[in-house]
């Protein structure tokens, strides 16, 4: 079956880092965390949610496990930068995607990207892929590969 337009930007992300990995598309919902556990039938903790913030009018991407809630005042603090949660619309003009499918690569723009170091303790894990009814298994290490991202603590 082809891959709607934004999945095909996730798998040739996925296809330029010489990845076998696969975009699938289901009918189900993966809009959300526990959406998307449901769908594919995982814990709740392997999905990758991908949150953009922004510190001025710079993004910055958050990948973090379904089952934590980011601490903002935490990680601002640790990192050193005012953070505020980024709404739709710049949420879509710097990604190119919808909240709810926002992928962890492919991206519009370059976006900073920090990792949920809880996200490692799986082996295998599940990201969006473009759109709320699109997903992609990885093993978890292949995130900061992908993403060049960096490890931290988020709660
Ligand atoms: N497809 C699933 C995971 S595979 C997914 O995208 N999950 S998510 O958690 O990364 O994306 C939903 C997140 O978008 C929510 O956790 C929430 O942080 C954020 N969000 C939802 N609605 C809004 C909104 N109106 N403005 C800003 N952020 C929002």
């Amino acid at each position: 079956m082809t891959l709607s337009e934004k999945s095909q930007l996730v798998q040739q992300a996925l296809e330029s880092h010489h990845l076998s990995l696969e975009v699938v598309e289901l009918a189900a919902s993966t809009r959300t965390a526990q959406d998307a556990a449901t769908a594919v039938g995982c814990e709740i903790g392997q999905i990758c949610k991908s949150l953009v913030f922004r510190s001025g009018d710079m993004p910055i991407l958050f990948l973090v496990s379904g089952k934590n809630q980011l601490d903002v005042t935490k990680v601002s603090a640790d990192l050193s930068l005012p953070l505020e949660k980024a709404d739709a619309d710049f949420t879509r003009e710097k990604t190119g995607f919808a909240i709810g499918g926002i992928p962890p690569i492919a991206h519009s723009t370059p976006i900073a990207t920090y990792i949920d170091r809880i996200l490692l303790t799986y082996s295998e894990i599940w990201a969006a892929a473009g759109t709320p009814h699109a997903v992609f298994k990885l093993e978890s290490h292949l995130l900061l590969t992908l993403t060049g991202g960096t490890l931290i603590d988020v709660i």
